[in-house]
């Protein structure tokens, strides 16, 4: 395994030749880094550069045989994936560039184990919600290299069709990861068929997942095969039911398209028809792509993002919510402590009533001593105690906050408390410069890529 300190390095070497600005996020993450292992939030051989995507990631989704396979060969510019009008893809291909020109397919175990892809431990996520399944990540997932210029720099994922019957949870849950951690979600619908029935499971699982995603814009629709509309010459009405059924999923507005592949299209006789099409299918492609070969700016906003995101959830909820649980514990133990001590001068009062047994200051040092020792020993009980029994309830949801709480659960903090100690101040105000500087950063891309006209054409690329 990889260890955090590796890995910045590594990051640093690929990633300042990209961008400089990369250097310093990279920082920004160790320091963010730094503040999760204080709190306990991260052990020590994890860090939050592998949580995220640090390559541009695009991804394609949809219902099957909409034509995702023929979209990717065309983009990369070779016959990578297989094609054909019944259900093709089984798995989640990933594609990036290779040097060799004979392309190369790796299991999907490569994914799961390398810590520079954004699949890693992935069957860990796949456990949680398929028991067993993790195991089986080669039956989901594969790794395609190839030799195209396209790629270079770039992370492309092709996916299977989503199916009505047969959506396993273990594919629910690669497709949520990859629409998290992709800077480009490209869903494809079938313009055979746009009438709602037949995308149902797609409309449910993916416009809904994805119009509740917070960066929506990130998100294309695509109605693909329009050229089948030339049979009825119903290019029209087509895009219109099939926005229908979207905005009767929730999705008003969005990022909408209409395209066809030149190659796998139907003959059309009427020229201006073709031309019609042609026209919409050239001006909307040029869009896509223009989106696809720019994905490197989105990920470069994303990966600072993520980073304000992350610190300004540990500040404002991870921190106060293990505060109020350490207190809590640190409240348990002094009531033990205190129902302790009452015990103990119980049975002293009765020991010396009885027995008149602290007649000398040695006898009532001896007396005292042992008190002491056995309060300690309560207290610390007490506190492993009511802490485990915290950390067991936030284990499975919160698994950061749990480790964190057994972390800070030591006996002097327990004895001395949390919130009087500096060390949650000291990580707040580390968190805030964190924001504050992410922030900078941001603008710091704004400078290199928005031109004060505002216009895209002029922004350069990553
Ligand atoms: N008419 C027409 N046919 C297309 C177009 N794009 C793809 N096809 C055909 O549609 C069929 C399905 O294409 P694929 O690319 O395999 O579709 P897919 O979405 O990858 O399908 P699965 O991987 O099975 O989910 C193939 O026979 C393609 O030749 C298009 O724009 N117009
Ligand atoms: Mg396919």
């Amino acid at each position: 395994m990889m260890m955090p300190q590796e890995r910045y390095v590594k990051l640093k070497q690929y990633l300042s030749e990209e961008n400089p600005v990369f250097l310093e996020v990279i920082e920004k993450y160790q320091a963010l880094d730094k503040v999760a292992y204080s709190l306990g939030l991260l052990s020590p051989e994890e860090t939050y550069t592998s949580q995220i995507s640090w390559w541009p990631m695009i991804s394609v989704l949809g219902t099957f045989s909409a034509g995702k396979s023929t979209f990717v060969n065309d983009y990369v510019g070779q016959v990578v994936q297989q094609t054909g009008n019944q259900a093709i893809d089984d798995k989640f291909t990933v594609m990036c560039y290779g040097s060799n020109t004979e392309g190369v397919t790796l299991p999907g175990l490569a994914l799961d184990a390398d810590p520079r892809f954004p699949f890693y431990n992935i069957s860990d996520e796949v456990n949680k919600v398929d028991p067993g399944e993790g195991s089986r990540v080669n039956l989901y997932l594969q790794l395609k290299t190839l030799k195209s210029k396209r790629l270079k720099g770039k992370i492309l994922i092709d996916s299977p069709g989503f199916d009505a019957d047969s959506q396993r949870d273990a594919i629910l849950r690669i497709t949520s990861h990859i629409v998290e951690m992709s800077d480009l979600v490209l869903i494809f619908f079938d313009a055979r068929h746009p009438e709602p029935g037949a995308m149902r499971d797609t409309l449910e699982h993916l416009v809904a997942t994805t119009i509740a995603h917070k960066d929506a814009n990130k998100v294309l629709y695509i109605l693909n095969q329009i050229d089948t509309t030339a049979k009825e010459d119903n290019l029209e009405d087509v895009i219109g039911s099939w926005q229908r059924a979207l905005a009767q999923e929730g999705l008003i507005s969005g990022n909408f398209f209409g395209i066809y592949n030149e190659d796998a299209a139907i003959t059309v006789e009427d020229d201006t028809l073709l031309k019609r099409l042609k026209g919409k299918r050239d001006s909307d492609h040029a869009r896509i792509l223009e989106r696809m070969d720019n994905v490197g700016i989105e990920r470069a906003y994303r990966i600072i993002k993520t980073l304000v995101d992350r610190a300004k959830e540990m500040k404002e909820e991870q921190i106060p919510l293990l505060q109020e649980r350490l207190q809590q514990i640190r409240r348990r133990v002094w009531w033990c402590n205190a129902t302790a001590l009452v015990l103990l001068l119980l049975i002293g009062g009765a020991l010396e009533w009885q027995f008149h047994l602290f007649n000398s200051d040695i006898a009532l040092g001896i007396g005292a001593t042992v008190a002491v020792i056995l309060l300690f020993v309560v207290h610390l009980k007490a506190g492993s105690f009511f802490a485990a029994k915290e950390a067991k309830q936030w284990r499975d949801n919160a698994p950061d906050i749990s480790r964190a709480i057994m972390h800070n659960a030591s006996w002097w903090r327990l004895l001395f408390g949390f919130s009087k100690t500096g060390w949650n101040r000291s990580a707040k105000s580390k968190l805030e410069k964190l924001i504050t500087q992410g922030r900078e950063a941001i603008q710091q891309l704004n400078d290199q890529f928005v031109s004060p006209s505002g216009s895209q054409g002029e922004s350069k690329k990553v």
